[in-house]
């Protein structure tokens, strides 16, 4: 049974010795879209575990059992129009959740305990203290209400935050104001002083975060108008909106971490905020031994007859 390391953008080594190292009875062989990698018969790959697959690439795998998403977000994987007809799994892993969630906690305290104008007054030799908002007074929304929001949720909740969540499915989840659907947007968004997107990209989800959404956030609250957070993809916030609502007052702060093209082009004017907070899609850093682990497990499990682990519900598309 051979597994495949299939991967755009990225050195495919580290990851095909790492399978390696976690399968050794198997072969594993490694291919990138820079063109490295080791020559093999396509027919022979029972098992692809990819980053960003060349559209078509997949579908020449005429043998595949199924294919393991390199990262939690599978639209990667999805927009791909010959998509075989296998299972797809994404991962799924503890410790990125808490990176994710320590991501989430720092971008909120940051903005709530105004670390920006501190910075600045720093710079300036300034000693001057502002009135503090505290937790309590202030209401989170968190777009996407799965493993990582549930668990971002948990932490701001215990922070102090008002703390509401927004999915796709209704759910009750302890300490959250829960909304859901587009019949429950505008009732979230009017509730919102912090926006947070742990959303992933679907046709539904993409350009979601655009000029009339980010104007239906309250302007009264503690933070003296809206902050926008995002860690789930870039495509779900349309670019020149945001920065145009930065500009304008619109939004007092964002912080990113996702965009709709990364690298972030360097003519973004998205750069040149003082505003707006810029990590180049670090949140969710994990430990690559874990992740090797989790994959390899996928591929014993199946053989095994047993259920695949995170299992992406592909009409749904994450
Ligand atoms: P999950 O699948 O566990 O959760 C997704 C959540 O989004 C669910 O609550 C789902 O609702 C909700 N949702 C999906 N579509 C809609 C919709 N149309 N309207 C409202 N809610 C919707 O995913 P994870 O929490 O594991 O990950 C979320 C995303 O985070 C990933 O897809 C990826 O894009 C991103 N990510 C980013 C990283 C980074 O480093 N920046 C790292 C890892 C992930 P419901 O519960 O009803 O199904
Ligand atoms: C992602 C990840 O999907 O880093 O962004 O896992």
């Amino acid at each position: 049974m051979s597994i495949l390391i299939a991967v755009a953008g990225w050195d495919h080594v580290a990851w095909t010795d790492r399978i390696r190292a976690f399968a050794p009875d198997r072969k594993v062989i490694g291919w990138s879209a820079d063109g490295t990698g080791d020559a093999y018969d396509p027919d022979s790959i029972d098992y692809i575990m990819t980053w960003h697959p060349p559209a078509g690439f997949l579908a020449k795998h005429r043998n595949l059992k199924f294919i393991a998403s390199l990262g939690a977000g599978v639209d990667h994987v999805l927009k791909d129009p010959e998509l075989p007809d296998v299972p797809l799994v994404r991962i799924v892993d503890p410790f990125l959740t808490s990176r994710m969630t320590e991501w989430i906690t720092l971008q909120c305290l940051y903005h709530l305990r105004q670390h920006r104008l501190y910075e600045d007054q720093q710079r300036q030799r300034i000693w001057k203290e502002h009135p503090q908002p505290s937790a309590r007074d202030v209401r989170v929304g968190i777009m996407g209400m799965g493993v990582l929001g549930q668990d971002a949720a948990e932490v701001l909740v215990r922070l102090g935050f008002q703390v509401a969540g927004w999915s796709r499915s209704a759910k009750t989840v302890d300490g959250v104001e829960c909304f859901s659907g587009s019949a429950g947007f505008e009732a979230f968004l009017a509730r919102t002083d912090i926006l947070i997107s742990l959303l992933p990209l679907t046709p539904e989800t993409k350009g979601l975060v655009n000029r009339e959404t980010l104007s239906k956030l309250p302007r009264d609250g503690a933070l003296g108008g809206p902050v926008y957070i995002n860690a789930g993809r870039g495509k779900q916030q349309v670019e020149t909106d945001v920065a145009a609502a930065l500009q304008d007052g619109t939004l007092t702060a964002a912080s990113l971490d996702v965009f709709e093209a990364e690298p972030l082009p360097a003519e973004s004017p998205l750069w040149g905020l003082s505003n707006c907070i810029i990590t180049p899609h670090v949140a969710a850093d994990s430990n690559p031994d874990d992740l090797a682990r989790y994959l390899v497990r996928q591929v014993e499990r199946f053989e095994a007859g047993k259920a695949l682990e995170n299992q992406v519900d592909l009409k749904r598309g994450y």
